[in-house]
């Protein structure tokens, strides 16, 4: 497509190119409905980019399903559960397979998103990125439209639907009336220290509840290993060089464990901040949200991916059966389906978030209270596994 040509008219129009917007738009056009990706920034920026790195079964089925699992099969490492160390050397396995029946996979989602691009340039898709102040338009109407500019010239696309897959900071969003809006919201008094290193990773993600705060050690592949730190708000990257990140994170877990962390020169280091967000409903008129652009999760039930494509799952089907059969129950139940997943998600990652972290306010019983809970898990098989189902995310309700 020429640089600045954009078509007129699509059936969707999907405003980011995230891995909501590039999975959503890949299997509408598996099923012959077309769309068209506008992305604010450059494919090389959207790709750059570390966030998540562990993929629910039902989010690995999906790109199964739509021929994307080769390269995810190769590369991507199965989870057969994951690790919690806490207290005086306490250990727990989260079994995931043995409770969900089926594995985890640690896959970045860089390499899901290279892999997205990759089905979209294959099958001719329309992905318009460095896509400035994209706007969507009548959404109240059967008429609806976006606008944008690029390279300096406006456009105008019309369509049936938009899907607001912009992410937290996207427009979507804000263009539901502020009368019909709801929004939950919680902000959490720490963030996250992130790097990436090219060694050898542990052989299981290992999350640890320590007096200094919260870690987790996660991978990428082979030789390429993801770890995490709880760090103050007020904490910039330049107060933690790797030498002071690599004794930090392993004081927070017991000696076997940290002499196995093999150290080296960070490749990638980033501070997030954690919050739980839902805005409700997920739909107004004929635009629908998926993914960040309706809510976050903090990142310590490694949910804030796999929910992007639960939606993308419900709103697609819906979408299909719209096109398909004239059938428009899917579309008219997308907003309370995709929302009973994300409230699930959303209470288990502020519930796994308030066991595993220091909080300021926190006293000895606190302490001793989420100690109790992770010694309990240990004790009673149930307890382990109604929380190692919702670690491995619940089955897709259609
Ligand atoms: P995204 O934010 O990924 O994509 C939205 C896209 O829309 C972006 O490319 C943006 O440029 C574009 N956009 C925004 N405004 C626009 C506009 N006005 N016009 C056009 N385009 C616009 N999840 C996990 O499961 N595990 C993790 O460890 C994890 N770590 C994370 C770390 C960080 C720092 C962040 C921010 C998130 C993390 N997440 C994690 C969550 C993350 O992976 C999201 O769930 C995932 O990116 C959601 O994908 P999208 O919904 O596509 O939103
Ligand atoms: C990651 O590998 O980036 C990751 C894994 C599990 C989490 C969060 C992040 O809970």
């Amino acid at each position: 497509m020429a640089a600045d040509s954009a078509p007129q008219r699509t059936q969707v129009a999907i405003v980011g190119g995230g891995p909501s917007g590039l999975l959503l738009s890949h299997i509408l056009h598996l099923s012959g409905i077309a769309s068209i990706v506008l992305e604010r920034r450059s494919r090389a920026y959207v790709l750059e980019r570390i966030r998540a790195g562990v993929l629910e079964a039902g989010s690995v089925d999906m790109l199964r399903s739509i021929g994307l699992g080769e390269r995810m099969d190769r590369e991507g490492r199965n989870h057969d559960g994951s690790y919690i160390v806490w207290g005086d050397d306490r250990r727990l396995l989260v079994d995931t397979l043995r409770f969900a029946g089926k594995p985890m996979v640690a896959y970045g989602q860089t390499a899901i998103t290279e892999d997205l691009y990759a089905a979209r340039d294959q099958a001719g898709g329309v992905v318009l990125d460095e896509a400035e102040d994209v706007q969507p338009c009548d959404i109240d109407t059967g008429n609806p439209f976006v606008t944008f500019r690029r390279n300096g010239r406006e456009h105008r696309i019309d369509c049936d639907f938009i899907a607001g897959c912009d992410g937290f900071h996207g427009v979507c969003r804000k263009a539901i009336p502020a009368t019909t809006l709801r929004v939950f919201e919680k902000a959490y008094p720490f963030g996250w220290l992130g790097i990436m290193s090219e060694t050898a990773p542990l052989p299981d993600l290992v999350y640890a509840r320590h007096d200094r705060g919260f870690a987790l050690a996660s991978m990428r592949n082979e030789r390429l290993s993801r770890y995490y730190i709880q760090c103050s708000l007020e904490d910039s990257i330049d107060d933690w060089p790797d030498d002071r990140f690599w004794e930090e994170i392993k004081t927070r877990y017991p000696a076997d464990i940290a002499d196995a962390i093999e150290t080296g020169p960070s490749i990638e280091k980033s501070i997030a901040q954690l919050r739980s967000f839902v805005a409700e409903p997920m739909r107004h008129g004929r635009l629908f949200l998926a993914g960040d652009a309706a809510h976050i999760v903090p990142p310590t039930g490694a949910k804030g991916l796999n929910l992007a494509f639960s939606d993308v799952h419900y709103l697609s089907r819906a979408l299909i059966s719209h096109y398909a059969d004239d059938d428009d129950r899917y579309l008219e139940a997308y907003s309370d389906a995709a929302l009973r997943r994300v409230w699930n998600a959303e209470r288990f990652s502020w519930h796994m978030t308030r066991l595993l972290h220091r909080f300021p306010d926190d006293g000895p019983f606190d302490r001793r209270a989420s100690e109790d809970e992770l010694d309990y898990l240990t004790r009673s098989e149930r307890a382990l596994g109604a929380f190692a189902e919702q670690y491995a995310g619940l089955p897709f309700e259609w």
